[in-house]
C-alpha cells in the first residue's frame, strides 16, 4: 500500500480499512503516525487506571504524600519487600513536594552525612563539602528518586488525589486503629464548599504512612486529623529552626504514632513539636527509610 501522503493525513480512514503501515517516512517525505481512533486512547487509559483503582482498593501499605520523605520511604520499602502492594496517594498533580528546590527558591540541595549514602545508592552525583554534600539541583535528586520509585513493579502512584480522611476501626476492646484512607480527586477535595456533598472513595491497608509535610494546603494532614478525631490530645506544633537538633529528632522520632499510622518527614515535627531544619534534606531521607523499617516490623508482627 502506498504511504499515505501528508496531505491526506486528516482523511485517515477508520481503522477497519487501514492496513498496518510498515515504514514511517522521516521528516523529508512527511512524518506520519500509525493511525488511531480516539476511543482507543480513552480506553487505554480508562482500562489501566480503573483496574489499578479496583486492585489497590485493598493495599498492603498506603503512603500519603510523595515528597522527599514519602518517596524515600516508598523506595526503601518497595525495594526491600517487593511482594508488598504499596500505594502512594499524592494530592498535587506533580509529586515531589518541597524537594524540587533547595531553599528560598535556590536550586542546589544540601544533604548532611550520613544520608549521602542514599545518593550513592540512587546514583545521584554530588559535591562533597566534608560534613555535607550538595546535589547540583534538587530536581536531580527528586526526579531520580521518583523515577526509581515509579519503576518498582509493586508501587502505584495516584497523584492529583487527596486523602480527605482516615479510616479508623475499633477492635473488641475499643482500641482504635487506623485501617485505611478516604480519598477524592484533589480538585474535588478543594471544592467541597462549592457543591453539595461529593462523596469520597476508600483504600484499606494494615499500615498507613503519612508524609504530608508541615505546610501547603493540606500540610500535616494526618497529625491534624488525629486531633480532630480525638486520637491525639493536641499538636506539638513545629518549633523554630535548629538544624543540629531538628534532623536527628525527626529521624529518631519516626514511628507508629497511633496503631496503624506511622508519621514521617516534616509532618512529624508538627505532631511532636520538634524543630524545623530548613533547607537540608538528609532527615527526610533518613526518616523515610526508618518509616519503611517501622512498616515492615508492623506488618511482620
Ligand atoms: O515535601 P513535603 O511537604 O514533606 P516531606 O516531609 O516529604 O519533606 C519536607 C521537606 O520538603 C521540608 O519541608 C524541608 C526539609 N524543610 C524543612 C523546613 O524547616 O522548612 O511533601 C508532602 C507531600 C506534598 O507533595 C503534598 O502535596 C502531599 O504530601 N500531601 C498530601 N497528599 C495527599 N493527601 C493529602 N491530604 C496531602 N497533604 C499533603
Amino acid at each position: 500500500m502506498a504511504p499515505v501522503a501528508i496531505a491526506d493525513f486528516n482523511k485517515q480512514p477508520t481503522l477497519a480499512h487501514v492496513q498496518k503501515t510498515e515504514a514511517f517516512e522521516d521528516y523529508k517525505g512527511g512524518y506520519r503516525f500509525a493511525p488511531i481512533e480516539e476511543a482507543q486512547v480513552s480506553r487505554a487509559m480508562i482500562k489501566r487506571y480503573f483496574n489499578t483503582m479496583y486492585e489497590r482498593a485493598i493495599s498492603d501499605v498506603v503512603i500519603i504524600g510523595a515528597g522527599s520523605a514519602g518517596l524515600s520511604c516508598a523506595y526503601h520499602l518497595s525495594k526491600t519487600r517487593p511482594e508488598l502492594k504499596i500505594t502512594i496517594i499524592e494530592a498535587n498533580v506533580a509529586p515531589g513536594g518541597g524537594a524540587w528546590l533547595g531553599g528560598q527558591l535556590m536550586t542546589p540541595m544540601v544533604i548532611r552525612k550520613p544520608a549521602d549514602r542514599f545518593l550513592r545508592e540512587l546514583g545521584v552525583e554530588y559535591e562533597d563539602e566534608g560534613n555535607f554534600v550538595v546535589v547540583k539541583h534538587a530536581a536531580l535528586f527528586t526526579s531520580t528518586l521518583l523515577s526509581k520509585v515509579l519503576a518498582m513493579p509493586n508501587v502505584v502512584l495516584m497523584n492529583a488525589t487527596a486523602v480527605e480522611d482516615l479510616i479508623v476501626h475499633a477492635d473488641f476492646e475499643g482500641q482504635q486503629r487506623v485501617a485505611g484512607v478516604v480519598t477524592n480527586w484533589t480538585l474535588v477535595a478543594l471544592n467541597h464548599d462549592t457543591q453539595s456533598c461529593m462523596d469520597p472513595n476508600t483504600i484499606t491497608a494494615p499500615v498507613i504512612i503519612s508524609a504530608t509535610g508541615h505546610d501547603g494546603p493540606m500540610g500535616a494532614f494526618s497529625a491534624k486529623r488525629l486531633v480532630s478525631a480525638g486520637l491525639l490530645k493536641e499538636l506539638g506544633n513545629m518549633r523554630g529552626l535548629d538544624m543540629n537538633r531538628a534532623e536527628p529528632a525527626i529521624v529518631n522520632g519516626t514511628r507508629e504514632v497511633t496503631p496503624g499510622l506511622i508519621l514521617t518527614g516534616m509532618e512529624l515535627s508538627e505532631h511532636d513539636g520538634s524543630n524545623r531544619m530548613g533547607p537540608t534534606f538528609g532527615a527526610m531521607i533518613g526518616s523515610g527509610v526508618k518509616a519503611a523499617e517501622e512498616a515492615m516490623c508492623n506488618l511482620d508482627k
